[in-house]
């Protein structure tokens, strides 16, 4: 008897829940604008896995149609594109918006600041998120973590750096901090989108560039024109970012809203491991098939400068904004608790590997 009821009360239920799943079967279709240009890999997976991953999980009720560069022409638009509400959704990199709002630069990543892990843990058990949605709410924006690529390579320059002296005047393509960072020490950065980098390095219109590591580096071909390749200091963490306009946020029902935020967040993890992948595959065949490429580490005075300027910045600029100072200070706070942890954990594993190896 008691099982008859359960199945009856459970026939009830299923009943009951029939009518609104059925009337839940609207499809909502959103359209997103990326920086990147046409299957462009590893930062380009990243929206195609979240579209794939969100259209599966709402069973089609969720469609999202990507842009690329290369159609709506404006892959550094992308912020005035997703608030404008031309497009729903956005995937891009927060500092390339420093122009308009200094204080999106801090949600990529900070010269001599936080590595991918310890970033993660800012973001989403720090105050990261939190600091996030206050910058971007006054433009009716959403930003979230959209996909980390690690250390970055510090560039690829045509002349060695031996001193501060060839930094001055020196063109390079180079965003966020680490941008403001160079000009402090003379030279002159600029941002340029991923599409037109080979062909400004190539007619000299910049003398350097830095764009991400072996993982997408060497497709571009840097290599046949400038030889020296840096290693890095200026972008530890580098995180995409998936913008979302509010207004299409507000209008999806609360189980798409989730399966939003649930696909963003794997998306970007996943950008996270396939980059640390491509990386190691990649530095293997460059050190193998292109026994040209040097690469070089900034000399200690030249990174010293680097680290002494980044620091009179950051004063700086939280002494013009209390939402900055804000920001820096908890990044700060957030490294100095997590980098002890790093230190015990990775580098003293690497460390002690490094002794045996002796
Ligand atoms: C860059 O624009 O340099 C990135 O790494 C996203």
């Amino acid at each position: 008897l008691k099982m008859t009821s359960f199945v009856a009360a459970a026939a009830v239920t299923l009943g009951t829940l029939s009518m609104p799943s059925m009337a839940a079967e609207r499809v909502y279709k959103l359209k997103m604008a990326e920086s990147w240009t046409t299957n462009f890999p590893i930062f380009g997976d990243a929206p195609r896995n979240m579209v794939r991953m969100a259209e599966e999980m709402s069973k089609g009720r969720l469609k999202i149609t990507i842009d690329s560069a290369n159609k709506h022409k404006a892959p550094l638009g992308v912020f005035d594109m997703v608030r404008a509400g031309q497009y729903d959704i956005g995937h891009s990199a927060s500092y390339y918006w420093k122009g308009k709002v200094p204080n999106t630069m801090y949600f990529t990543t900070m010269p001599f600041g936080m590595t991918a892990p310890e970033q993660y843990g800012w973001f989403y058990y720090g105050d990261g998120m939190k600091l996030m949605e206050k910058v971007y709410k006054p433009f009716g924006l959403l930003s979230f973590p959209g996909g980390n690529t690690g250390v970055q390579m510090g560039g690829w320059f045509r002349k060695e750096i031996n001193s501060l002296d060839d930094l001055k005047g020196l063109k390079m393509r180079i965003p966020g901090f680490a941008g403001e960072v160079l000009a402090k020490l003379g030279a002159k950065p600029t941002n340029i989108p991923p599409g037109e980098l080979y062909t400004a390095l190539e007619r000299n219109t910049i003398d350097a560039l830095e764009w991400v590591g072996p993982s997408l580096d060497l497709r571009m071909g840097f290599h046949k024109i400038a030889p020296y390749y840096y290693t890095g200091w200026h972008e530890p963490a580098t995180e995409l970012q998936f913008l979302v306009n509010e207004r299409t946020w507000k209008k999806l029902p609360d189980d798409l809203r989730e399966i939003l935020r649930v696909s963003m967040k794997l998306a970007a993890y996943d950008m996270y491991i396939q980059s640390y992948h491509e990386s190691g595959v990649n530095w293997a065949k460059m050190k193998s098939e292109y026994p040209d490429i040097q690469v070089k580490t900034f000399p200690t005075p030249v990174l010293s400068a680097m680290k002494k300027a980044n620091e009179e910045l950051l004063a700086e600029a939280a002494a013009k904004d209390p939402l900055t100072k804000e920001i820096i200070d908890s990044q700060q706070a957030y490294m100095k608790v997590a980098r002890v942890w790093t230190n015990i954990s990775d580098r003293a594993y690497l460390e002690s590997l490094d002794k045996i190896a002796e």
